[in-house]
């Protein structure tokens, strides 16, 4: 369908032949005309970006197809405001190992890309639709629908744009989780978001019911979250710009990257690197403070070959297999990961300095 591009709100392509290109949600419908249903998967440990997006390309092919749609859940959902916006906002998701791969009719991946090792999708299932923002990439080869805008902060911004080029009705509890997955990706400072992000919110905002996504955002959160940042405070190390701290074993992974939030505040620092233990992996996450840091891509190549990692310019994180879980064994990748951050970010190999001293601890813990 021919539409002025004044319409297209940042989701068009270039004109064709003079003729304007077509709207990319009309595209991506049209790739789904043929499909039985359709199956949304995300990355492991689902964000509220993620979960958001789900949310709102369901309810795109439900209004625009009438077909039925399976929302996917890859891994736990563990932080407390994820899990409060599935429960409060009633989102139902089917564990992806549940389904055979004859189950999945079209897949559309979002917030995420093929072969970036992410997710537990099973490797025959190709997806159809690739929606995501990231700028480390993955195998989008075969993939017939791709919308990978590195510019924009998230991808429920872009999903929000299709329902708003479509002219959806988008209901109370799908702007919450709309708005709150935009907001989640663009909070930091400084922000990385886009035009379209911007005028995605201003859209949300008056559809949302703003105490849902207060009680969300506030979510109250179990003891272990203090234990962990209090082991995070006691072995944090400042190497000149950089804060690097040492979580230690922790009950859930999204853990590494609330400690490291909470660490890139630090007024001394520009970067700030976490690193925790979960089951049998050492999670990785960055934070940068400043502009054209390329984190995502720093990150990845201090992990290198020893496992995953990507992200964004400000943000990223990584995951590293462990052979083993022994003191010596994680301290020897803990050395090897420092010095490859130190390398990168062109820091002199150098010893820490303590964020909070030992004599200051032992002073607190006999007060
Ligand atoms: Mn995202």
């Amino acid at each position: 369908m021919a539409r002025k591009s004044a319409d297209c709100g940042g989701g068009c392509s270039q004109p064709v032949n003079g003729k304007p290109a077509p709207l990319r949600s009309d595209v991506f419908l049209q790739g789904l005309a043929d499909a039985q249903s359709v199956t949304l998967v995300a990355h492991v440990h689902p964000d509220p970006d993620s979960l958001a997006s789900m949310m709102g390309l369901a309810h795109l092919i439900q209004t625009r197809l009438n077909k039925p749609v399976i929302l996917t859940r890859d891994g736990q959902i563990s932080r407390a405001e994820n899990r409060a916006l599935v429960e409060l906002l009633g989102v139902r998701l089917t564990p992806l190992d549940r389904l055979r791969p004859d189950q999945f009719g079209a897949v559309v991946m979002v917030d995420s890309q093929p072969n970036t090792g992410r997710h537990n999708l099973p490797p025959t299932v190709r997806p159809f639709a690739v929606l995501d923002h990231h700028t480390t990439p993955g195998d989008l080869t075969e993939v017939p629908f791709i919308d990978v805008r590195t510019d924009v902060g998230a991808t429920a911004s872009i999903v929000a744009s299709y329902l708003m080029e479509q002219k959806v009705e988008i209901p109370t509890a799908l702007a919450t989780a709309l708005l709150y997955g935009v907001e989640t990706e663009v909070n930091g400072y400084p922000r990385e978001a886009s035009r379209l992000d911007d005028e995605v919110m201003l859209h949300l905002f008056p559809l949302a019911d703003r105490d849902l996504l207060a009680r969300i955002r506030n979510a109250r959160v179990p003891a272990r979250n203090f234990e962990c940042l209090l082991h995070a405070l006691q072995r944090s190390f400042i190497y000149d710009r950089l804060i690097v701290g040492w979580v230690g074993e922790i009950p859930q992974p999204e853990l590494v990257a609330e400690v490291c939030d909470f660490l890139i505040r630090f007024e001394e620092v520009d970067y700030a690197v976490c690193a925790g233990v979960y089951e049998d992996q050492m999670i990785l996450s960055m934070r940068a403070a400043v502009e054209d840091a390329n984190a995502g891509a720093i990150l990845q190549r201090v992990v290198g070959k020893l496992g995953r990692a990507g992200g964004h310019d400000r943000r990223a994180g990584g995951a590293i297999p462990l052979a083993s879980k022994s003191l010596s064994a994680v301290e020897e990748l803990q050395a090897t990961v420092r010095r490859r951050l130190l390398k990168e970010l062109g820091i002199e190999d150098c010893r820490g300095q303590r964020l909070v001293s030992r004599r200051e601890m032992l002073q607190n813990l006999g007060a």
